[in-house]
């Protein structure tokens, strides 16, 4: 990451520039309603420290990785789905469609989901 980058979306998201439904923040991560909700539950986890997206944040701060996980299950026990389940996306670049480069864990739940490759 480089700070004199342009800030992101979600950096704008966080800054309370752009409003936002927010569900849950704490010191390292910050989680607000998808605005393209694809299931009843769909919230995105941001760490504030922005990474382009899992992998760069996986090499570069894991402990950081862990409080999005953990913000993440956090994020379940608030909507309601942590014993119904849940679902949890890290979209990473060009094949998965990645359109927002500030790492996010996609958290959907809610409802069944069918399965991967189904
Ligand atoms: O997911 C990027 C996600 O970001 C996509 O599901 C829509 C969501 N999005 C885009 N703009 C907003 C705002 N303003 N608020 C909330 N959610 C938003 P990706 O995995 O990069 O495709």
């Amino acid at each position: 990451m480089s700070g004199s980058e342009a800030e992101t979306l979600f950096e704008r998201i966080i800054g309370g520039e752009i409003p936002a439904d927010v569900v849950y923040q704490d010191a390292t991560t910050f989680a607000f309603r998808d605005i393209r909700a694809q299931a009843r539950v769909h919230v995105l986890v941001v760490p504030r420290k922005r990474y382009r997206n899992v992998a760069e944040l996986a090499a570069g701060d894991p402990q950081l990785l862990s409080d999005v996980i953990a913000t993440a299950r956090k994020v379940a026990e608030l909507e309601g789905i942590l014993e119904s389940g849940y679902r949890v996306v890290f979209n990473t670049d060009g094949d998965a469609g990645q359109t927002v480069f500030h790492v996010h864990a996609h958290v959907l739940g809610g409802e069944p989901l069918g399965l991967f490759g189904a």
